[in-house]
């Protein structure tokens, strides 16, 4: 167990979204996102993480890369270091080139996934380890690569299974706090947490499990009021906010952001 805990976090990286992300990528076509409205959810998240004491780099939009505005999956960052990885997506993986440049500047330490493919959103830091869910984005090959990258930089890991159709492991599951996952049932049931305490998501209310633990607060969906008033209850301070516009091409609030605790880099 590191001494910070792993959802303290005061820098973030995000990337403003291009109007092309209205083509994102979408397993089920439930109508395009508009971009005013993606714009709009994607402002509010940046001023929630500037309300959660956390400072925000922001990358230029890029119109080539429909769903780059998700930086979470083509890097992953920690205060020890960063690694570019191999995204799954064929219309992906180069949003590595466009982002690798701004973790050399920031990181002391960069370290390349050689093989494979990993996504970021099927990568969950805890205290314990790190949890590298395969999916259809992340590969056996990928998944070992990224353990040997994750040892180089002092992190336990370990790879588990995300349930068939879902498009991420953290789709369906967040870090609440050290000892407790918020998660959908289905994953839930596949016992990957069993060290953990479990909040199991409401019925009907699924895509709320990608939440986002961020400092003192719990950032939710605010189109999930059962699983608000059960984070509510349960003591935590949750931050609601709009993600209905990237509901519609399978994103959630991890996506929009890589998170670490910066201790400044070079010392
Ligand atoms: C995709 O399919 O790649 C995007 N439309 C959504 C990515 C969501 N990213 C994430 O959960 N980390």
């Amino acid at each position: 167990m590191t001494s910070r805990p792993v959802y303290h976090f005061n820098s973030i990286i995000a990337r403003t979204p291009s109007r092309s992300v209205v083509d994102g990528l979408r397993a089920e076509d439930r109508g395009s996102p508009t971009y005013e409205g993606v714009k709009a959810e994607h402002d509010a998240y940046l001023e929630a993480m500037r309300q959660a004491g956390v400072k925000t780099t922001v990358l230029p939009p890029l119109e080539a890369f429909p769903d780059s505005i998700f930086v979470e999956d083509p890097a992953l960052v920690f205060t020890e270091g960063a690694i570019v990885l191999r995204p799954g997506a064929a219309t992906r993986i180069k949003e590595t080139e466009e982002i690798a440049p701004t973790l050399r500047e920031m990181f002391d330490t960069v370290l390349d996934l050689p093989v494979g493919y990993a996504d970021g959103g099927d990568v969950l830091t805890t205290g314990e380890s790190v949890m590298i869910g395969l999916s259809a984005r992340t590969d056996r090959a990928g998944a070992e690569a990224l353990r040997t990258c994750l040892d180089r930089l002092g992190r336990k890991s370990e790879v588990v299974a995300t349930p068939d159709g879902v498009l991420h492991f953290k789709t369906d599951c967040s870090l609440l706090d050290d000892e407790t996952i918020l998660s959908t049932s289905r994953l839930a049931r596949a016992g990957v947490f069993r060290k953990f305490r479990q909040m199991i998501i409401p019925e009907g209310e699924e895509p709320a499990a990608n939440a986002l633990r961020v400092n003192d607060v719990v950032m939710v969906g605010a189109d999930f009021p059962r699983t608000i008033e059960m984070l509510d209850k349960a003591g935590y301070k949750a931050v609601p906010l709009k993600t209905t516009e990237i509901g519609k091409i399978d994103a959630g609030l991890s996506c929009m952001s890589l998170r670490w605790f910066s201790s400044g880099k070079g010392e």
